[in-house]
């Protein structure tokens, strides 16, 4: 295969040259936008150069492949981390810098593909950085959103949404693969035949939407693999040409036109609350029926119709209960279009399965109301009602006679098809995102379905892929590290142990503490340029970042900063060090309260900013639009990182691990990972505080909770709740305080997570915090075991678990 060399050279001809052809203009002349594009272009020729050739490998290897269905992808922009994978950075930042270009001016006007709501679609897009960099051959296949999240705008402190219109200047990284195409059907009924003593299934009268696959290379570090990140777009079947092949429903034709405009025009913004909405469950449908197609495709151009070998070459991975409709779908195409048994296809649909959990709370599983899958999937429902008769067949040998318990562990029950237990009765593998959330999937939720096959159970704790949450985001501390420790932990992530030595040297500290210091000086200056607040840099930088919720508890910190600026109105002596809280949170746009909660802190901020002695020593800062690329700068920046689930539940939580091993400190519950970060820094080196997820799971239980008696006894939550019934914030709408004050005190369940419980457990670690902070050395210390222990949450460890645990997968050589 011919190949090119990618030199300094010929990569500067190559960004003159594009722009010459595609926009008619020389370097002098070129706009930001076009220089972009022209460097992302020369980038793509070097990656598809590199696809050719793994693409050549993985055929002849003929290995087994995962395909990581996912119904998100947060991937953030690609420039930096393609370039730092294909270890070309230095190179192309010289090239440039030659042309009279500074690289990182121009790698802002990369649109950011935000195809993803928060943690589980930013997991996914860590995962393909770490397959492809473990070799291992993958495609993470899922939607081509033409508006992914929202963005978010701040309005009189409130958030407003705004449309994210990724893909108006076109999307460099894409190709489309129109010989992949295939057809995807909705709706209509099934005749049912027999042919020959068989029964065979037609779908009749539905109509049909065409998938186009579009495709982005996802190369590994340092080497030489690339796997693929397939995103399928939807179009229209010509209705002119239904009509040349005789079909006169123009009804249908217009119907399916409608629907070929729509699904995959929008990202769902709700994470973890689950709606009912049928194009949802069209969306979901579209993209496993036309991976799955697309999937069998290949199978048989190796293996013909061998389809008992299909669990040796292909393995699909199930990213929560989303897209769950690969199983029935694995069937109808085992058996309506391959002809196999049912046995047969039940026996190799379960051995391709595997399923990873990502959340126990109740609102957020999927159960989907039978009558909708059955107007919407005719074919398919009938699939799992059988599904659904075999697996309570077994269950009664295990449980006999126990229906009550049958019926909560079956597929179909109380009117609603049960997405996570059709999940776990037919996968091979189930797994949990960290070590207390599989031990509760264990204990609860799965329990009856643990107790008959423990052996199917298994907790992968998450992980971040340090390229780009460390390398990228954060290079000054890279080049630290480098000149310290040496370039292994590019590599090996688990080699930042080394650091461990350095935390006791004086002159290091001193050197990291630098690092930091430019790291919130960068963040100050975004903070300025996008939202025009001055934030002193001299303040403690102390940071929330993820999906604004309830069980989150933003409200707890907001609730402390309350707290902490009463006392230094009601105490004129009051020191304490200055400290900027930022906030970074998007609301779901139908969550009402948490958008109340967010015009708390804003309207907190401004009361603070407003007293001239409490302004010296607190600061809140929201920061508008948090997404991947505010991460980027947040995360390097930040001292304190605050995770204050109530305990049990958060899955895992994964912003925890890039604060870590960015050098932040973590105040935090043990829940999720946070109990893992825990493990590997020690006690000395991190804040916990609040009751632990089995006192919690007993509270619930109990029922004996009064938040009240709480407030009777604690003299500075109570002045708080009294601020807000007095209309001390928003006077004119003292709804917003009430709705937040009733969340804590009224209603069936009175603060459902704790907050007031928690409250002074978390003021005292506070306490602590802020006395340890003054001890500089002390707190150095700790922030460099932060990083140096921060190696066991690079996502290869967790990638290199799945594969030993569950893929069983052959790595690419070269
Ligand atoms: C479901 C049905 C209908 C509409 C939306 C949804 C939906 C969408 C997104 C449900 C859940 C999500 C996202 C969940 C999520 O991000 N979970 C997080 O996953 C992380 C990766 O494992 C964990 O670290 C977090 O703890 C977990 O909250």
């Amino acid at each position: 295969m011919p190949t090119t060399i990618f030199d300094k050279e010929s990569v500067k001809r190559s960004i003159l040259g594009k722009l010459q052809r595609y926009n008619g203009v020389t370097i002098a002349e070129a706009s930001k936008q076009q220089l972009y594009k022209a460097v992302a272009m020369t980038v793509r020729d070097q990656m598809m150069q590199k696809w050719m050739i793994s693409r050549h490998a993985r055929h002849e290897a003929k290995g087994k492949r995962v395909y990581y269905l996912s119904i998100e992808y947060l991937l953030g922009r690609l420039m930096d981390c393609n370039l730092i994978n294909l270890c070309s950075e230095d190179m192309y930042k010289e090239a440039l810098a030659e042309l009279g270009i500074d690289l990182l001016s121009i790698l802002p006007e990369e649109p950011e593909p935000a195809l993803g709501n928060g943690g589980l679609g930013r997991l996914a897009a860590c995962f393909m950085d770490s397959l492809a960099s473990e070799q291992l051959p993958a495609m993470g296949c899922t939607i081509r959103y033409e508006y992914g999240l929202f963005r978010q705008k701040l309005i009189d402190g409130q958030q407003v949404e705004m449309p994210d219109d990724w893909t108006r200047n076109g999307n460099v990284w894409e190709m489309a693969v129109p010989e992949d195409a295939c057809q995807i059907q909705f709706g209509g009924y099934v005749d049912e035949k027999e042919v020959d003593g068989r029964k065979v299934f037609e779908l009749k009268d539905a109509y049909t939407i065409e998938a186009i696959p579009y495709d982005m290379p996802v190369v590994g570090y340092q080497n030489n693999c690339v796997n693929t990140l397939r995103t399928w777009g939807a179009r229209a079947i010509n209705s002119f040409n239904l009509r040349a092949f005789g079909d006169g429903d123009h009804l249908k034709a217009s119907e399916s036109e409608h629907l070929a405009g729509v699904i995959t025009k929008v990202l769902y913004p709700e994470d973890r609350h689950y709606e009912g909405k049928s194009l949802r469950l069209k969306q979901q449908y579209f993209f496993v029926s036309a991976t799955l197609q697309y999937a069998l495709k290949q199978f048989k151009k190796y293996y013909g119709n061998n389809f008992d070998i299909l669990p040796d070459k292909a393995v699909f991975h199930i990213n929560d209960t989303h897209p769950a409709l690969a199983i029935p779908e694995m069937m109808r195409l085992l058996i309506d279009q391959e002809g196999l048994s049912w046995e047969m296809a039940e026996r190799i649909t379960s051995r391709c399965m595997a399923y990873t959990n990502h959340t126990v709370m109740a609102e957020a599983l999927e159960k989907w109301p039978v009558d909708m899958m059955k107007s919407t999937l005719p074919r398919i429902y009938m699939i799992l009602e059988e599904l659904n008769r075999r697996v309570c067949e077994r269950l009664f040998l295990s449980y006999p006679d126990q229906w009550e318990r049958i019926g909560h562990m079956a597929i179909i029950g109380y009117g609603q098809v049960h997405m996570a237990n059709l999940c776990v009765a037919l996968s091979y593998s189930v797994n949990g995102v960290s070590q207390l959330h599989g031990q509760i999937l264990n204990d609860t939720i799965f329990h009856d379905y643990y107790l008959i096959n423990p052996k199917k159970f298994t907790a992968i704790t998450n992980g971040i892929t340090h390229r780009r949450w460390l390398l990228s985001a954060n290079p000054g501390l890279t080049d630290l590290l480098k000149e310290t420790i040496g370039d292994g932990f590019t590599k090996d992530a688990a080699k930042l142990e080394d650091l461990v030595p350095y935390a006791d040297d004086a002159a290091f500290r001193e050197k990291f503490d630098a690092v930091k210091k430019q790291n919130k000086e960068r963040l100050a200056k975004l903070i300025m340029d996008r939202q025009g607040i001055k934030v002193d840099p001299e303040f403690i930088f102390d940071a929330q970042s993820k999906r604004l919720h309830e069980y989150k508890r933003q409200l707890l910190n907001a609730l402390h900063i309350n707290v902490l600026f009463n006392r230094i109105c009601d105490d004129p002596s009051f020191t304490m060090p200055p400290r900027l809280f930022l906030f970074g949170a998007k609301a779901a746009p139908g969550y009402w309260l948490a958008k109340q909660i967010i015009r708390y802190i804003n309207e907190l901020a401004k009361k603070i900013d407003a007293h001239p002695r409490a302004s010296k020593m607190l600061k809140i800062v929201y920061i508008e639009n948090y997404d991947v690329s505010t991460a980027e700068v947040l995360m390097p920046a930040t001292e304190i990182s605050q995770q204050l689930s109530t305990a049990g539940k958060e899955a895992s939580g994964t912003g925890n691990m890039k604060f870590m091993m960015n050098g932040a400190v973590t105040l935090g519950t043990m829940d999720g990972a946070n109990v893992e970060i825990y493990e590997q820094v020690g006690e000395d080196n991190i804040y916990i505080f609040g009751m632990r997820a089995d006192t919690v799971e007993n509270l619930y239980r109990e029922g004996t909770y009064r938040p009240g008696s709480i407030v009777e006894n604690n003299a500075e939550i109570r002045k708080v709740m009294e601020q807000w019934q007095a209309g001390w914030i928003l006077p004119d709408e003292s709804y917003v305080m009430n709705a937040l004050r009733g969340s804590l005190l009224e209603g069936a369940v009175a603060d459902p997570y704790f907050v007031l419980k928690d409250f002074g457990s978390y003021s005292m670690a506070n306490l602590r915090i802020m006395e340890d902070y003054q001890n500089r050395d002390k707190w150095l210390k700790m922030s460099i075991i932060n990083t140096a222990k921060s190696g066991f949450f690079s996502s290869d460890r967790t990638i290199r678990e799945y594969n030993e645990r569950v893929w069983r997968i052959q790595k690419l050589e070269g």
